[in-house]
C-alpha cells in the first residue's frame, strides 16, 4: 500500500533518480513532478518509465541562470504527462491537501535559493513535510531562522537529506556513540560518474564552486566549456578539500561535536565509473573508559552515487512524513532522524 504520496521539484539528476529509486521504496507513491517550464500530477501515480524515457538527456529543471544560459531542453514538458505552467511551484501548492511530502531536488547556485522555495510553501499554507538534499552549511542558519513559520504552519523540514550533508552526517552521528567526546569527523567521499556524468551536470558546477579560486557566484557563470576546460586541467579527476559541507553545523546542532571538528573533502572522477577512493566517515574521540579510538563507515565501491544520495533522501523523506503525522513540525538535520527503509 503506498501511503505517503510526494513531489519532486526539479526532474534533474536528483529529482529524475528519486523517482526512479522510489519505485522500489515500499510506501511512496510519486504524484507530482515539475519543473520551472512544467507540471506531471496524477493522485493514481505517475508512470515513471514514460516520465523518465521522456526527460532523458532533456532536463530544464535546474532553474537559475546557468541552465538558462547554457541551454535548456523542454524538461518535464516533453512527457504525455505534464503540461506547461508559469507556476510550478504554486500548482503543486494547489494540490498539496493530496501530497505528504516534497523533494526539493534543485541545485543550489544561490544561498538562500531553498529557503526561497521554502517560504514559498509557507506563504500558500502548506502543511506536510519538505526535504531538500542541500550542501552548504550557511543554508542551514537561515532554514533554522524559518523555523517558527515552520512550526505555525505545520511544515516539518528536514534539510541535508542526501549524502553528504545526510547519509554519511547521519553514519557519523551513529559512529559517535562510542564516545563521550569527539575530536574529529573526516568525511572522506569517491564518486565516479562516467556514464552519469550527463545527469549530473548541476553537481559537478556545485563541485567546482568549492575548488580554490571558486565560489557559488562564479561556479554559476561557469559555461559548459569552460567547466570541460576545469575537467581537462585536472585529466578527469578533481579532489576536493575542506569543502563547506553542512554535515558539520548538523552535528553541532545535533550536539555531537564543535563544526571545526568537522571536515568533508572527496574525489570526482568524471572518466570512470569506478570510485576513486572508498567513502569513509572516520569519528575519532574519547570512550568512557579513557581509551582513545576512531569508528570508520565505509559505502562499498559499487554503490553509486545516485544510490546514496536518493536512497537516503527518500528514507528521510518517510521518517519525515511519520514526525509530521505525529504533529512534529520545524527543522530537523540528518542527525536528528533516523532514516526509514
Ligand atoms: C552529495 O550529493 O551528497 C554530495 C556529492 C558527494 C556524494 C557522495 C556519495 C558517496 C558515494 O556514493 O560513495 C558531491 C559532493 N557533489
Amino acid at each position: 500500500m503506498h501511503d505517503i504520496r510526494f513531489a519532486v521539484l526539479g526532474t534533474g539528476g536528483i529529482g529524475r533518480r528519486a523517482l526512479d529509486v522510489s519505485r522500489e521504496k515500499p510506501g511512496l507513491l510519486p504524484v507530482a513532478a515539475c519543473d520551472r517550464n512544467g507540471i506531471a500530477i496524477d493522485h493514481d501515480g505517475l508512470d515513471v518509465d514514460e516520465l523518465l524515457a521522456a526527460t532523458e538527456g532533456n532536463v530544464a529543471s535546474d532553474g537559475g541562470a546557468a541552465v538558462k544560459q547554457h541551454g535548456a531542453g523542454a524538461g518535464v514538458v516533453a512527457s504525455a504527462q505534464a503540461r506547461s505552467t508559469e507556476t510550478p511551484i504554486e500548482d503543486i501548492i494547489a494540490e498539496s491537501d493530496a501530497i505528504d511530502a516534497v523533494l526539493i531536488a534543485l541545485p543550489n547556485l544561490e544561498h538562500d535559493f531553498i529557503p526561497r522555495v521554502a517560504e514559498r510553501f509557507t506563504g500558500a499554507g502548506y502543511e506536510g513535510v519538505l526535504v531538500d538534499v542541500l550542501k552548504r552549511s550557511r543554508v542551514i542558519g537561515m532554514l533554522d531562522g524559518r523555523a517558527d513559520s515552520f512550526e505555525e504552519s505545520g511544515i516539518t523540514f528536514v534539510c541535508g537529506a542526501g549524502a553528504t550533508p545526510g547519509f554519511l552526517t547521519g553514519a557519523a552521528a551513529l559512529a559517535a556513540q562510542s564516545f563521550v567526546e569527539i575530536e574529529s569527523v573526516e568525511i572522506h567521499w569517491g564518486v565516479g560518474l562516467k556514464s552519469g556524468y550527463e545527469d549530473n551536470r548541476g553537481t559537478v558546477r556545485e563541485d567546482i564552486a568549492h575548488l580554490p579560486g571558486y565560489d557559488i557566484e562564479t561556479a554559476r557563470e561557469l559555461t559548459d566549456e569552460e567547466i570541460e576546460g576545469i575537467v581537462d586541467e585536472h585529466d578527469g579527476v578533481i579532489e576536493f578539500e575542506e569543502m563547506e559541507h553542512a554535515d558539520d553545523v548538523l552535528l553541532e546542532r545535533a550536539g555531537i561535536c564543535d563544526a571545526d571538528d568537522v571536515s568533508v573533502g572527496g574525489i570526482l572522477d568524471v572518466r570512470s565509473d569506478e570510485k576513486p577512493t572508498t567513502t569513509t566517515v572516520s569519528v575519532t574521540g574519547r570512550t568512557f573508559d579513557g581509551e582513545h579510538a576512531t569508528n570508520t563507515f565505509e559505502l562499498g565501491d559499487e554503490t553509486s552515487m545516485a544510490a546514496n544520495v536518493n536512497g537516503p533522501a527518500l528514507g528521510y523523506l518517510k521518517a519525515g512524513v511519520q514526525r509530521n503525522r505525529a504533529g512534529e513540525y520545524g527543522v530537523f538535520g540528518p542527525a536528528d532522524l533516523m532514516p526509514e527503509f
